[in-house]
């Protein structure tokens, strides 16, 4: 009888492999009302008002707030959703991201 030894087809992972999460950052500017920052903040991220003040009062004093973490794709869409808000309303509100780790 012949050897029918299957090879895998590409390299097994762990099946504890998690998907890579990012990073969705808050950035301070001169210019977007404080106000303003948390009501987007509410919107997009799902937050309380106590959490929204925290975040925007930290991105105030030292320049940037992680918000949350999320697969690339959400992460993604909800930084260019909040920037996006800001920009419509006239204001330089900016979100990044980044990979965690
Ligand atoms: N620095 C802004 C002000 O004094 C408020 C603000 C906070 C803007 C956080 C952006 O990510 C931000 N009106």
């Amino acid at each position: 009888m012949t050897d029918l030894v299957t090879k895998p087809r590409a390299k097994q992972r762990p099946k504890t492999a998690r998907p890579r999460l990012y990073k969705v950052i808050l950035l301070n500017d001169d210019f977007t009302p404080r106000e303003f920052v948390m009501s987007v903040l509410k919107a997009v991220f799902r937050i309380s008002e106590e959490q929204a003040y925290r975040v925007m009062i930290t991105a105030h004093r030292k320049g940037t707030c992680v918000v949350a973490v999320y697969t690339h794709d959400v992460a993604e869409s909800k930084a260019v959703d909040g920037t996006e808000l800001g920009r419509r309303a006239g204001y330089p509100l900016m979100f990044t991201t980044e990979p965690e780790e």
